[in-house]
């Protein structure tokens, strides 16, 4: 060993500081911290918290109760509870298995071309003229968080205002996103507790003294976690005032055809504001509408005045992406590509996603009703109300702390839950969790 040690320490010597002593193993290890016998680099390190959101599950998973809901995550679940691969993703894997010219060779930086120009055709509507002037530019990127992280790499890099507005609340995800790549964070006035609605008023005045070119977060549809949107006419007045200002529009599209079944209805707030010529990004999820989760598959669209200045921006975007994660994933987005290419499956698609839809407004109504045989105090017509996937039930986080505790009830501590984690036959346990909480817990 001493040897050994003793002819590497020779072959190190060029490069190593002259040794304190003649013993070989002390060069070696020059300081008791540094070796493999010393404590570890990190060892200084603390222990950080889970997730506020993919947390719950991984408290959910510890759970051994036999009564336990997860309604943290905002995933599908079926009346079985159970997470559900839409029968139309089964068939496109199938013809993608069976198709044998399929290889799995890089994607170009941008991803799948196909899918891009797809994928803006469902946001922005099949007629839109911002794609047939080529003033879009679609790049693949990893599912909804990639797609805004891309976008804020970018503004960051290459837009004047460093700024971005993101509503309060809004998903927790966002302020991370954004402040890791380089943008500067600020809140606008978003939701009203006391109405459990819109805070309209609030909105307008926030992004009316937001400096001129501030970047703005808007979610497309179905705000998460409050489940209020505004109405086609306030979007209007908002697409004014921003447009005034030359605030420039981030959509965050999440949840296209979750909010009322229709993919068309949901994209309207952002068709609005490419109808005035304007530019905007979008980032697109097929997380939830085709429940491609953990294939992680989205996409950014930016929309250039002109096609000129698209083919520049997209060049950037190589430049962001390329040291990032080199190319997105194939697998995700041929899926993706299949379905919306092929009319007979994009029909199916609509009708299993209205389902999905459907199924959620069905528990909203369910909750309530529970609610109200109960005679649970409070007026909980804010359940059917809000829209998308989520109810923001107004408990507090002890309220939702105590729901955890007594009733195994999963959510996050915002007092959020995810309808769509709700079934039939776990109505009945959560209005009894809520009705316990509410009477017991201020
Ligand atoms: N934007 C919004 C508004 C979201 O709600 C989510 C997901 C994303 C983007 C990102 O979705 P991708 O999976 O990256 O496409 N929010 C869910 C899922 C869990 C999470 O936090 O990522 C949620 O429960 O809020």
């Amino acid at each position: 060993m001493e040897r050994r040690l003793g002819v590497l320490s020779r072959h190190l010597g060029s490069h190593s500081p002259p040794m304190a002593s003649g013993n070989p193993s002390e060069m070696l290890f020059p300081s008791p911290t540094a070796g493999f016998h010393g404590d570890s680099v990190f060892a200084n390190l603390v222990q950080a918290p889970e997730d506020p959101i993919l947390g719950v599950t991984v408290a959910y998973n510890k759970d051994p109760s036999p009564v336990k809901v997860n309604l943290g995550v905002g995933a599908y679940r079926t009346e079985e509870g159970k997470p559900l691969v839409l029968n139309v993703v089964r068939q496109a894997e199938q013809l993608l298995v069976n198709d044998r010219s399929r290889v799995k060779e890089y994607l170009p930086i941008t991803g799948l071309a196909d899918f891009n120009k797809l994928s803006s055709k469902l946001i922005f509507g099949s007629d839109s003229p911002a794609i047939r002037e080529n003033r879009v530019t679609t790049v693949q990127c990893l599912s909804g968080t990639g797609s805004l992280r891309v976008g804020a790499e970018f503004l960051a890099k290459h837009y004047h205002q460093r700024v971005i507005y993101i509503p309060h609340p809004t998903w927790g995800n966002h302020p991370k996103v954004f402040t890791l790549a380089g943008l500067s964070v600020k809140t606008y006035r978003y939701y009203d507790p006391a109405t459990r609605g819109l805070n309209f008023q609030g909105l307008l005045e926030d992004l009316g003294s937001a400096p001129s070119g501030a970047i703005v977060l808007l979610h497309a549809c179905a705000h998460n976690p409050t489940g209020v949107d505004p109405t086609i006419e306030q979007w209007e007045q908002i697409r004014q005032l921003m447009r005034s200002k030359a605030l420039l529009p981030f959509f965050d599209s999440a949840y296209q055809g979750f909010a009322s079944g229709s993919l068309d209805a949901d994209a309207q707030p952002v068709r609005l504001f490419v109808a005035d010529g304007g530019e905007l990004l979008a980032a697109q999820s097929y997380a939830k509408n085709m429940g491609l989760y953990g294939e992680r598959v989205g996409a950014l669209s930016i929309v250039c005045k002109s096609a000129d200045v698209a083919a520049k921006v997209e060049s950037q975007l190589k430049l962001v992406i390329r040291p990032m994660y080199s190319n997105p994933p194939i697998h995700g987005a041929s899926i993706v590509a299949t379905i919306l290419k092929d009319s007979e499956l994009y029909r199916e698609w609509t009708i299993e996603l209205k389902a999905m839809a459907d199924r959620i407004i069905s528990m909203r109504h369910q909750l309530f009703d529970a609610l109200r045989a109960r005679g649970t105090p409070g007026d909980w017509t804010h359940i059917i109300k809000q829209i998308g996937m989520f109810t923001f039930t107004g408990l507090n986080t002890q309220q939702v702390a105590f729901m955890t505790q007594e009733y195994h009830i999963y959510m996050t501590s915002d007092g959020r839950i995810s309808m769509a984690g709700l079934s039939s036959r776990t109505v009945p346990h959560l209005a009894d969790a809520i009705h316990a909480a509410v009477t017991r817990i201020n």
